[in-house]
């Protein structure tokens, strides 16, 4: 399978998800787009060979408790990589920045601070045409590219593990 994690980047292949383990974490705010950006990612993951009982979702609340619930999954179970999927559109007050902020952040610091792949799935738009656009519209699914990105994550994680990194070519893409 190839795709493009991103419009200007060259076609990557994508690593076999066959032994890797999952936790998709989404948000139950705006719904509708947050449940496409899920099935996108599942969708992936098994494209990649990633059996069903290997992904566990859990639905929260908001945006803003994606990065606790990310946290939970990294301390207490065995899964590679954890994906993130929320949707915060901008309303009339700065709302939107801290709940935006908070999440950036709080994934940011807990990829770093724990050493695992957490991903950024979630879309932080002005209106909600924008955000369709990225679910599954003109724009893509983050939701796919967020589980892309997982997989390629675990790879490079598992390759460090294993002591096997292979030095690539510095004009190559792998
Ligand atoms: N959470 C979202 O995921 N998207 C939003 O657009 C949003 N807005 O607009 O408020 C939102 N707010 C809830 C927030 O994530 C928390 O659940 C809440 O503040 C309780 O902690």
């Amino acid at each position: 399978m190839a795709a493009n994690l991103n419009s200007t980047a060259p076609v990557v292949i994508t690593p076999s998800a066959e032994n890797m383990k999952f936790a998709i974490v989404v948000s139950r705010w705006n719904f509708d787009i947050t449940n496409k950006l899920l099935l996108a990612a599942v969708n992936t993951l098994k494209s990649a060979g990633c059996e069903e009982h290997n992904i566990i979702v859990k639905w929260v609340p908001g945006t803003f408790e994606l990065p606790l619930a990310a946290q939970l999954f990294a301390e207490t179970t065995d899964v590679n990589a954890i994906i993130t999927l929320g949707c915060v559109i901008k309303g009339e007050t700065p709302h939107f920045d801290f709940v935006c902020q908070g999440a950036t952040q709080g994934i940011m610091q807990l990829q770093i601070n724990e050493a695992i792949p957490v991903t950024f799935g979630i879309i932080t738009t002005l209106n909600e045409q924008q955000a369709l656009d990225r679910a599954g519209g003109k724009h893509g699914n983050k939701g796919e590219e967020a589980a892309l990105t997982a997989i390629h994550m675990v790879q490079l994680a598992n390759e460090m593990t294993a002591n096997v990194l292979v030095q690539t070519s510095h004009t190559s893409i792998s």
